[in-house]
């Protein structure tokens, strides 16, 4: 491969530029060539200024994470961006696309910083269990100081160059696609200037107290991270010390958190993200269908949510109801939602009304006649479902991809209620589907591969993170819910409360657990709606109108600001059954409850990858952290499962009477794992 890094002489200022696709990532070759550059530009009286600039997409996107755990390779990004600084010439960083982790320390370490508007900068070492080890900790609390500091930091999320200007981290704003040009020119004009800006030389001033008050104010977001915590550790043990004494706290720090469970479990899922994407045996090459217009079947919540997705990508969307009344609710409903999103400050006026711009609505299905994509997002009704697509079937164009929500209902079934199963397939999004980001594609047994290579490319654009699912009940995410479900509920019958073992999921990470999903969805959700018909304490609350939340109560009881508390009424509903079915009592500990909750998940996982209904192990990660809240910092259920142990699993689920899946008791008698 040729070497990444090229130097040229524009004048009396060297250019140094990196190409290492896909995102100049801070390789070993990068950063031995940006070292011998510097060397260059150190011994060369006729260059001035130096100007380090990147090919392609982006400015550095940070460490190369593919060399993390492997043989280090001298020089180290902290000496490198050392050795920047040290500089007896200017270093001027033209920044453009996302300067990430090591590539904004690289700026940092620069001694001017110029970007274009469209140029973003960012610490996201936290979100993968890290902390900016290159001297970010130190450099930029002296630059934009500390507030920008933490919350950068400890949070990950990039801010635009404009802002970055505002507090300090840009020094020059450059027109979009002049950057070069005018990264020299800057370049000239500041060659002379001395001294030179030298980051790590510049105080911090910091009010003591912003570390416990950012610390409150952020306990619930970065409950059970470490990275988070360490990071205002750092921050705060080093404001107003010597940079040199601070950069050691932050190695220590960095190799603390490099070598924790936490860190290795969200590399696991960054790069399961991005894995999940290729599908097996579609053949290289295959090109994705053009969407230039979707169709949505169903104005309800489901309807209305991914219709949002489309229209916020800017893909115009044809939205059908039967009745006028269900439209106008459903378009009224997905306005309010933008509306909510531009109150908070995420979207503009403007956009709100380019988005609701491109909506069609509809009561004809024959106004989906021109759509590419055309999503069915109506009741879970196999006979509805069959129909519709008939109908889709003759009016939808040639080569249009035709879609159903369905959470559950088996695709070929549906694929063979048209003439065209080659362009049917399942793309299952999680509620609410204009926030959750994990799409369910359920390849049928006839869909087309350029018809999976389509909802792959339609995903990436909608910012969904899709995986691809075999055809069987309830796909990968839900299948697994449903063990995790049943178990929740014999622990009521054998002595649990809800409380008991929702709080065991959520000491665990979860969100919430299986009773306060229930009541957050709602408890009537596929009730059989016959209030006389109670063969299960679910029932019996239904039946009692204890729907949920949204009616003040169900496994728990709310009040009026939605705050649960512990029902006596649903106590009693529980010892109703537990004596009408005779169930033995005992006293349930919170180890019996991951056992028979979370190792079950891990058991139906292990058998969804013996059927072949998921790619891989890592995507069933990818669907439990994306779609489910699984905590990240656990890499999923599958990737959990092996930091337990398989025999340990094993042994949890015979203790329990559990049948095992044949995977599973091989890799745990073979000492092997899933990922
Ligand atoms: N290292 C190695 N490979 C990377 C990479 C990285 N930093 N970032 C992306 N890739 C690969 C990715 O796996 C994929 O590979 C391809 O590039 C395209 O990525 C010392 C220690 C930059 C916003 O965390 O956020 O610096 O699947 O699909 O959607 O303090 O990639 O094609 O084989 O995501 O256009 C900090 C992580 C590192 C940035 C581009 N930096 N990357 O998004 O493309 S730690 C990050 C991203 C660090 C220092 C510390 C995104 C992107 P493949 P993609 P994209």
């Amino acid at each position: 491969m040729n070497a990444p890094i090229s130097t040229v002489r524009e004048g009396d200022v060297l250019v140094v530029t990196s190409n290492n696709p896909p995102v100049n990532a801070l390789g070993a070759a990068v950063r031995q060539g940006l070292d011998a550059a510097l060397t260059e530009a150190a011994g060369d009286d006729g260059i001035k200024a130096v100007v380090i600039i990147c090919e392609g997409q982006t400015f550095f996107a940070g460490a190369d994470i593919t060399e993390f755990g492997k043989p280090f390779v001298e020089p180290s990004l902290p000496v490198l961006v050392d050795r920047i600084e040290a500089s007896e010439k200017p270093v001027i960083a033209a920044v453009h696309g996302t300067a990430l982790g090591g590539g904004c320390e690289v700026a940092l370490a620069c001694h001017y910083r110029m970007a274009v508007p469209s140029a973003k900068f960012g610490l996201p070492e936290v979100k993968l269990g890290l902390l900016p080890g290159a001297g970010g900790t130190q450099r930029l609390p002296r630059v934009a100081g500390v507030e920008v500091a933490l919350e950068m930091a400890t949070k990950g999320d990039p801010i635009p160059a404009a802002k970055a200007k505002d507090v300090g981290l840009v020094d020059r704003l450059a027109s979009e696609g002049a950057l070069r040009d005018e990264a020299i020119a800057y370049a000239r004009e500041v060659a002379g200037a001395r001294p030179l800006p030298r980051t790590s030389t510049r105080d911090v001033t910091v009010d003591s107290a912003t570390f416990d008050t950012f610390r409150k104010a952020n306990a619930k977001r970065f409950r059970g991270m470490d990275a988070p915590a360490e990071i205002i550790d750092v921050i705060e043990a080093t404001a107003g010390k010597p940079y040199t004494e601070g950069v050691q706290r932050e190695r220590m720090s960095f190799m603390k958190l490099m070598m924790g469970a936490q860190s290795a479990a969200l590399r696991h899922i960054f790069f399961a993200e991005r894995k999940a994407a290729k599908i097996d045996g579609v053949p290289d090459g295959t090109e994705a269908r053009a969407i230039k217009k979707v169709g949505v079947i169903g104005a309800g919540t489901m309807g209305g949510g991914i219709s949002m997705n489309f229209l916020s990508a800017g893909i115009p969307v044809t939205i059908v109801e039967m009745q006028q009344d269900a439209l106008d609710r459903g378009t009224g409903v997905m306005r309010k939602n933008y509306e909510a999103t531009a109150a908070k400050g995420r979207m503009t006026a403007e956009q709100v009304e380019k988005a609701m711009g491109l909506l069609n609505p509809s009561l004809s299905m024959d106004d989906l006649a021109d759509c590419d994509l055309i999503i069915e997002a109506v009741y879970e009704n196999m006979d509805v479902k069959k129909e519709i697509f008939g109908k889709l079937d003759r009016i939808a164009k040639p080569g249009a991809i035709l879609a159903s929500n369905t959470s559950y209902l088996n695709i070929d079934e549906i694929a063979a209620s048209t003439g065209r199963p080659q362009d049917v397939l399942g793309l299952h999004f999680f509620s609410p589907a204009n926030v959750m980001k994990l799409l369910e594609v359920v390849r049928g047994a006839k869909t087309a591969p350029d018809v999976l290579v389509t909802a792959m490319t339609v995903a990436k654009k909608i910012r969904k993170v899709a995986v691809v699912a075999g055809v069987c009940h309830g796909f990968i995410g839900n299948r697994m819910l449903m063990p995790r479900q049943v178990e929740a509920t014999n622990l009521l019958l054998e002595g649990a409360t809800p409380e008991q073992i929702d709080r065991v999921h959520v000491g665990f990470g979860m969100p919430m657990g299986p009773f306060q999903m229930a009541d957050l969805a709602g408890v009537d959700i596929g009730w059989h709606r016959d209030p006389t018909r109670i063969e299960n304490i679910r029932d019996a609350l239904a039946a009692e109108e204890r729907w949920g939340q949204k009616k003040g109560a169900g496994f728990y009881d709310y009040d009026d600001k939605r705050q649960p508390s512990n029902s006596p009424r649903v106590a009693a509903i529980i010892e109703d059954f537990r004596q009408k079915t005779g169930t033995p009592q005992h006293d349930v500990t919170d180890e019996e409850i991951v056992e028979r909750t979370l190792y079950t998940m891990v058991n139906e996982g292990a058998k969804i990858l013996e059927e072949g209904m998921a790619q891989r192990a890592s995507d069933i990660d990818v669907v439990w952290v994306y779609g489910y809240g699984w905590p990240p910092y656990r890499g999923g259920p599958m990737f959990w499962a092996d930091g337990e142990g398989l025999k340990k699993i094993v042994a949890g689920l015979e203790k329990h009477g559990f049948e095992v899946s044949a995977l599973l008791r091989e890799k745990a008698e073979k000492g092997e794992k899933f990922n």
